[in-house]
């Protein structure tokens, strides 16, 4: 048994008197997100304020999760923080770094030879803290965390964006960065702006084409990919009773597209049957004793104008299909209107990609309904025109649909089943195209479409729909093909309408695995011995960041004003990356080279102010680092999009940048600036943007009066002499101020081991 029992009985046993607390501080009906916060707040401190989007609240949550990818840093820091073992129960999942080439054996064979160091470390760090370990074919991270530890009403905190997956089986869970995570695994609080709350009502039922990824496909079109920022969604109502738990699961996982702090939905029977279904009947059981806490309360879900912050309403009854792209995962776009909207943007037609699994979309309901579209095409002697690839979520998925023949299926329609990993959805794909300069478009059921993420190359057009519908277009080949009206000519000649998908919630003859890939950690790890390499190119122990020098910072130079969207992929790429996660001198090589530069509208190429001359991000900071220089970044809305990976906040650190002063921020990713002792600032006025010159050496005045809610002051010395000056904001509470002095949280922690 992975998953920690008597952990759970704890919380539930608590649950019941801190709600009733927390009822009489907020005298008032709760919705089930604040019933789930105010049972996991630090100390069962029920008088902690809390206005929503306003104040920091001390959380303690239950559990931690983290990714290869995103683990070695949390880790490392973790090693500096002088703990034993780690407080809470923690895993390491292995899945972002294995390539997707073949197929899945002899992928997953190369990715152990080329990550082995890597692999032990992460193996060996787990064993010495009693962190439980999942290898490299267990599958990935949310998925495995849905299988076995995700119950509802539970918090847990994890090192990747996609972590809010839980929110289908119940659980308030939340992507952050690996400090965050160290901060947690070392038994400190954790520390969460409290959230707004968007209420999700939805009724009716799903039916035909339409599924669970159409819900949240929708809802990114209604909120854009900042619309749920500093939010928490909460989806309730019958339509929510129908939906099964993975399909729940997809809902929460994609709600990172919006910038939701996290998604969630109440315990119901949905839930229950999948945790019976995955062998913790214990765990439903114990939560059928506590079943009202683990809903919102009546009046809640009967007036929700009057305790969400904001409503949306979805019948499921009428919901289309949606597709959603390219370059950005809130362009929605229901199936009926799609093609017209490919031939009017100039998209490439054909398709020449479908691509199906990943974290979002890989239970055994989607593997089924995706298997009988599949099915239909060998049955009726469809050749699909497109390449399809699989990826199963989880061993667990994967033995099981192997089983049950779906695997066969998507192999006789051509299709190659890649290794239970990120594989493509991160770059991590050597896709074979004879052309890489053409314009041409893919298909996914994965959830982030930006620029050059899944094989790196900007001309790739990404679109995501729901693995049915995936599978039903990359059989056709053509982006203006609509199943639901349209008919395709089969090898015979003869025309061939496609029927409904039909799948299973839940395997008839119950899941099945012979090894699912968890190794447990040694019962005293003391004596293990954790090795890094002094000369390894990919893991490197970290050295702490220097304290801030006690003055206001002046003379920064302008290292890049980026311009338009700049998502951590673009500050931090992915793909052939990924092996430097571990090694913060050489991952910052790759520093905001995908940022567009407003001057010249080129990545990767900004103006070295003591020699005039253009050069790549990350050498222009070096260079002033060399001279001792400081140096700034500017950017736009929604800065730090999309993934956890505090690289992006870590690179810059280590490069010398003291700075990043945007219009807004992502949430994480503006934490993680702040853990790492960065100023994390936005423009009072967005219009100061504009006043930003290419060869500008910034001030960063009154940081001795540096005070919550008090803003700073940036003072622009252009190069003709003259200055311009503004205030600009900061989120900072105390104790991220103190962060700052620090040069960074884990300074304190070091300080105070
Ligand atoms: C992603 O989907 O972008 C990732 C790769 O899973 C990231 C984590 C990472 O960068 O390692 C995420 O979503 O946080
Ligand atoms: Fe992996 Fe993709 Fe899921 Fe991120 S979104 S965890 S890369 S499968």
């Amino acid at each position: 048994m992975a998953f920690d029992l008597d952990m759970i009985k704890k919380v539930y046993n608590n649950y019941g008197p801190r709600i009733e607390a927390a009822r009489k501080v907020v005298g008032k009906p709760l919705t089930l997100t604040e019933k789930i916060l105010y049972a996991h707040l630090w100390e069962g401190n029920a008088t902690q304020a809390h206005e929503r989007g306003i104040t920091y609240v001390d959380f303690a949550p239950d559990r931690v999760a983290m990714q290869d990818a995103t683990a070695q840093m949390a880790l490392l820091q973790f090693m500096q923080a002088g703990r034993p073992t780690v407080a809470v129960p923690s895993t390491v999942h292995c899945d972002h770094l294995i390539q997707a080439k073949i197929g899945a054996d002899i992928d997953l064979e190369t990715a152990n030879t080329q990550n082995k160091e890597v692999y032990d470390f992460l193996a060996s760090v787990s064993n010495k803290y009693g962190i439980g370990f999942w290898k490299p074919g267990a599958g990935i991270i949310h998925q495995v965390v849905l299988e076995n530890y995700a119950f509802p009403g539970g918090m847990m905190i994890g090192t990747d964006s996609h972590t809010p997956n839980a929110g289908g089986l119940g659980m308030i869970a939340i992507g952050v960065g690996g400090a965050d995570a160290c901060d947690v695994m070392a038994g400190l609080a954790w520390e969460l702006k409290f959230p707004k709350l968007i209420g999700v009502k939805l009724s009716g039922k799903l039916s035909g084409w339409a599924s669970a990824k159409d819900v949240i496909l929708k809802v990114a079109g209604i909120l854009t990919v900042k619309g749920g920022t500093g939010a928490i969604v909460e989806y309730f109502g019958e339509g929510a009773k129908s939906l099964s738990a993975t399909g729940k699961g997809t809902i929460c996982n994609m709600g990172a597209e919006i910038g939701a702090t996290t998604s969630v939905f109440g315990y119901d029977d949905k839930i229950a049957t999948y945790l019976k279904g995955t062998e913790r009947a214990e765990i439903a059981r114990l939560a059928d004793q506590i079943k009202e806490h683990l809903t919102g309360d009546d009046e809640v879900y009967a007036n929700p104008h009057n305790h969400f912050d904001q409503v949306i309403e979805i019948d499921l009854s009428t919901l289309e299909p949606h597709i959603n792209g390219p370059f950005t995962p809130d362009m929605a776009w229901p199936l009926s209107q799609f093609a017209a909207a490919v031939k009017e943007n100039g998209w490439p037609q054909t398709l020449e990609v479908g691509l199906i699994g990943s974290c979002t979309n890989s239970s055994y309901e989607d593997i089924s309904r995706a298997a009988s579209i599949a099915q239909q095409a060998v049955d009726n002697k469809l050749v699909s025109k497109a390449e399809f690839t699989i990826t199963p979520g989880s061993e667990l998925v994967r033995y099981t649909v192997e089983r049950d023949g779906f695997l066969k299926t998507f192999e006789n329609m051509g299709g190659v089943v890649l290794a239970n990993a990120c594989g493509p959805c991160i770059g991590q794909w050597a896709r074979h195209s004879d052309d890489p300069t053409r314009k041409n478009s893919i298909i996914t059921s994965f959830n982030r479409n930006f620029k050059s993420r899944n094989d790196g190359n900007p001309n790739t057009h990404a679109f995501v729909a729901s693995p049915e519908l995936v599978t039903a277009m990359t059989i056709a080949g053509d982006l203006a093909f609509n199943p639901m009206t349209d008919t395709l000519t089969n090898s015979a000649g003869e025309r061939v309408k496609l029927e409904e998908p039909q799948g299973l919630e839940m395997p008839i003859k119950g899941f099945d695995v012979e090894d699912a890939g968890y190794q447990a950690p040694a019962k005293d790890g003391s004596k293990v011995n954790v090795i890094v390499d002094k000369k390894s190119s990919r893991l490197q122990l970290l050295d702490s960041f220097k304290a801030w020098e006690g003055t206001d910072i002046k003379g920064l130079k302008l290292l890049i004003k980026a311009k338009g969207k700049c998502t951590t992929d673009h500050i931090s790429m992915a793909g052939p990356w990924l092996k430097f996660r571990g090694h913060l001198d050489n991952i910052s090589n790759n520093m905001l080279i995908g940022a567009t530069n407003f001057f010249n509208d080129k990545a990767d190429t900004v103006k070295n102010q003591f020699n005039g001359e253009y050069g790549p991000v990350p050498a222009t900071a070096r260079a002033y680092k060399a001279k001792g220089i400081g140096s700034i970044v500017v950017g736009d809305e929604n800065y730090g999009e999309g993934s956890s990976r505090e690289h992006a906040a870590m690179e810059p650190r280590h490069l010398g940048v003291r700075a990043i002063l945007v219009k807004s921020f992502a949430r994480i990713h503006e934490t993680n600036l702040k853990k790492q002792g960065m100023l994390a600032l936005t423009f009072v006025d967005a219009n100061d943007y504009d006043k930003i010159r290419e060869d500008d050496s910034i001030d960063i005045t009154s940081l001795n009066d540096f005070a919550p809610a008090k803003p700073l002051n940036i003072v622009l010395n252009h190069i003709d002499g003259t200055t311009d000056t503004f205030n600009v904001n900061h989120t900072y509470n105390e104790q991220q101020i103190e962060w700052f002095r620090a040069g960074g949280a884990l300074n304190i922690i070091r300080m105070n081991q």
